[in-house]
């Protein structure tokens, strides 16, 4: 129960106190990150995503070893679709819709195979687990409650795609008063340029959004 610093962070020093933090691992589904899966068959290049995984891992582990609260979300609805706004389903590639079935069962829907989170990252029993329908984490979820209930003030992001969901769950998050932090090289997006646009205007105006800094950075403090 101590305070930690990273005094590399961008754009200045980040401080936080692991028994008040969470790990946030956003949407590292199988259908977003595998070859074969519905990212791959919209034509995106998946091993920019994949490519990710030994990082994410290797912070869970730093993560994991000293105790810290864990959440892992899912891009996920449920089967009747009820969570799923017209405006939502109708956009996007006709042919791949979600609810309709896909290369890993059907697209974005709760409990198919490609709504799974990728076997290297399984959640572990007592972490939390959340199907979020939109792209950012509160909207239609209990996360708030669930983080306010265990005194988690800080949170630091992982995950995919970077400006999609990591973003709008840190923008979310930074709006209800949690000091963020994205980990650089625990997130991913199909485009490169976006990776690097997101980073900088998260960090931007002394933190607006929040800090970022790598995974060895954070080890570092955790040491
Ligand atoms: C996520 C998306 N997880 N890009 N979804 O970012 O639609």
């Amino acid at each position: 129960n101590k305070q930690l610093t990273v005094p590399t962070a961008q754009p200045f020093a980040y401080s936080f106190n692991p028994a008040h933090t969470a790990l946030v691992v956003i949407d590292m589904q199988r259908d977003f990150v595998e070859p074969g899966g519905f990212g791959a068959s919209l034509g995106n290049d998946v091993t920019r995503l994949q490519a990710i995984i030994p990082a994410v891992r290797a912070m869970l582990d730093a993560w994991r070893a000293v105790g810290g609260t864990v959440l892992h979300t899912r891009e996920a609805h449920a089967p009747d679709l009820s969570d799923c706004p017209p405006a939502k389903r109708l956009r996007g590639k006709p042919s791949m819709r979600i609810g309709d079935a896909g290369p890993m069962g059907r697209i974005l829907i709760a409990g198919e195979p490609g709504a799974e989170i990728v076997p290297e990252l399984a959640p572990l029993p007592g972490e939390l687990v959340v199907d979020k329908p939109g792209k950012g984490m509160f909207y239609g979820t209990p996360v708030d409650a669930l983080l306010r209930e265990r005194g988690i003030t800080h949170l630091l992001f992982m995950g995919v795609t970077t400006e999609v969901c990591v973003q709008t769950s840190m923008r979310e998050a930074n709006d209800r008063g949690y000091e963020c932090l994205i980990v650089e090289d625990g997130t991913e997006s199909y485009f490169p340029s976006y990776k690097v646009a997101t980073l900088s205007m998260l960090t931007a105006q002394g933190a607006i959004v929040g800090w970022s800094a790598t995974t060895a950075e954070i080890q570092q403090a955790l040491q």
